[in-house]
């Protein structure tokens, strides 16, 4: 179901080498997670509705630092401003020992401390899925997405790049992806702008399920 998002506004916010660095939690978060390369920033140029405002990479493993925008916008349950985080990808081959550490330090701060952090969406490019080694090749991502549900975490499988597939491998890859991380994927083509509508009101969806748990909590 494609749900109707209007982009009211959207700016770059920081980019955060430590926690030191990280704006003030006072707007709900949502945070884009996966492998290096795997179309991260595309996909938040496309959910900001700014194309280069991520800034997309040729080479991959680019993004070293968390990044943050925020955007102000129409849903479907009114208007509201949201935190998106891009995070660093991991799986780059070529990073040393002592960078992988501090990547994987930098990450496990992030999502087990980042109180306003409501889901984070885990991208996997859909031509890895595809594939009938899947289960080998997506064993950091079954592995991240274990990590995240232990923390708590809500996760939102994304399938990226399905321009690459046919239409008819797309449902499978899809089913197969969530099968693997738990839970329903949707299906991206950030380059087309597919999907992000559909994103956009699963992501949107946490936030506003919080927001009504929290004030009821405080009643
Ligand atoms: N065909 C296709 N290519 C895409 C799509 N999204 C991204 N790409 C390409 O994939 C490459 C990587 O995209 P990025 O958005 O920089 O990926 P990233 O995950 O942010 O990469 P790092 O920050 O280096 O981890 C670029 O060459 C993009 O043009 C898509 O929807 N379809
Ligand atoms: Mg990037």
């Amino acid at each position: 179901m494609s749900q109707s998002i209007h982009i009211l506004r959207s700016e770059f916010v920081a980019s955060a080498p430590t926690r030191a660095h990280w704006p003030a939690p006072t707007l709900p978060e949502l945070a884009i997670c996966g492998r290096s390369n795997v179309g991260k920033s595309t996909l938040l140029n496309a959910l900001l509705g700014r194309r280069g405002l991520a800034r997309v990479s040729k080479t991959p493993g680019r993004t070293r630092l968390i990044n943050f925008f925020q955007t102000q916008l129409t849903g479907p349950h009114g208007p509201c401003s949201v935190l998106l985080a891009d995070l660093p990808g991991y799986g780059y081959a070529e990073v040393s020992r002592s960078e992988r550490a501090g990547w994987q330090a930098m990450m496990e701060e992030y999502l087990s401390r980042r109180d306003n952090l409501r889901a984070v969406a885990l991208l996997c490019d859909a031509r890895r899925v595809v594939d009938t080694r899947v289960a080998e090749l997506l064993f950091d991502e079954t592995e991240l997405a274990g990590y995240l549900r232990g923390l708590g975490r809500k996760v939102i499988p994304v399938l990226t790049k399905a321009d690459k597939l046919s239409k008819s491998e797309r449902k499978p890859a899809a089913q197969v992806l969530g099968r693997l991380l738990g839970g329903k994927s949707v299906v991206c083509a950030a380059e087309q702008g597919e999907g992000i509508g559909d994103l956009w009101g699963r992501m949107l969806s946490t936030v506003t399920e919080q927001t009504v748990s929290e004030e009821s909590a405080a009643k």
